[in-house]
């Protein structure tokens, strides 16, 4: 559907200041001119953004609202049987609305009570070191569009549904909140590309494509299957493999299709005893030892 790699569109600013999102021809909006100035105008919020200054707002029209309302359904019934028991306490802890977008900072203003996590704007890619690092500081970059109508039950770039659906009712649990943090320790901690990548690697295959086993079957923690009523249903079909971080830091991945390797990390205590403390105590060294062992 998109090209191989082409997590999210490029956002380009010209020499007079316009913003204009590339999307690729196979993007579902590519061909839909209002679709694409929406996707525009929304990415230029986010860049005119400076620090410390409110979340931008965005008027959201009345199909964007409908999208989510959609999902959020369609999600609502899924997560019931498919999430796990952790995620679904932070769900009800965080009560998003069911019947409008809500606001980045009507978001925030929610969690940071429960973990002290808020949200800051994404136009599009952020570094991964500025995306992971400021996890440490309880901040998460957010992108604020919705996916296209057209094909609502899955979208390979993360939009304002992933980015709330899946990762703020996360972000609500102290318990995930705090595997947020120390993967942001982490990638503030190490300094070369190659463990950064790791530790990124990591994040993937737990925070945002996880399973784990619960009592009634294979759970999904990761944000990327929580926002996709699509994906959700197909993911414990995969190959399930056991949780492994030489394995998760070292295989690659292709961010445009349903994820077909996942890894169970068994229960809450082991995703937080192995992942956790690895993201709590890795350094150059550390990982450059643990690739070693893949050799
Ligand atoms: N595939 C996810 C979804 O459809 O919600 C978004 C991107 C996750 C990295
Ligand atoms: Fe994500």
């Amino acid at each position: 559907m998109f090209e191989e790699g082409q997590y999210f569109a490029p956002v380009n600013t010209g020499a007079d200041g316009t913003v204009s999102v590339e999307l690729g021809e196979n993007h579902p909006g590519f061909a839909d001119p209002e679709y694409r100035e929406r996707r525009n105008a929304i990415a230029a919020l986010a860049l005119d953004w400076e620090p410390g200054q409110p979340m931008p707002a965005v008027s959201y029209t009345d199909t964007e609202h409908e999208i989510w309302r959609l999902v959020s359904a369609e999600l609502a019934v899924k997560h019931q049987a498919l999430a796990a028991h952790e995620y679904l306490e932070g769900a009800e802890r965080l009560k998003l609305p069911a019947d409008h977008i809500p606001q980045l900072h009507e978001v925030s203003e929610s969690l940071e009570p429960l973990t002290g996590f808020s949200y800051l704007p994404a136009a599009g890619l952020v570094p991964l070191r500025e995306f992971y690092g400021v996890l440490a500081d309880g901040k998460f970059h957010a992108t604020q569009y919705i996916r296209h109508h057209s094909v609502p039950l899955y979208t390979p770039e993360p939009d304002v549904i992933h980015e709330v659906i899946g990762h703020a009712n996360a972000l609500a649990s102290p318990r995930f909140a705090a595997l947020y943090r120390v993967a942001g320790e982490a990638a503030r901690r190490v300094h070369s590309e190659d463990a950064l990548e790791f530790v990124s690697r990591v994040f993937w295959f737990t925070l945002e494509f996880g399973v784990m086993s619960e009592k009634d079957g294979l759970k999904a923690y990761g944000a990327g299957i929580l926002s996709s009523y699509g994906e959700i249903d197909e993911f414990r079909g995969m190959e399930i493999m056991p949780l492994d971080l030489v394995t998760m830091g070292t295989i690659d991945y292709d961010i445009t299709k349903y994820q077909d390797h996942l890894f169970d990390a068994g229960s809450m205590e082991r995703l937080e005893d192995v992942v956790g403390e690895f993201w709590a105590t890795c350094d150059d060294d550390s990982i450059a030892r643990l690739k070693a062992d893949t050799r």
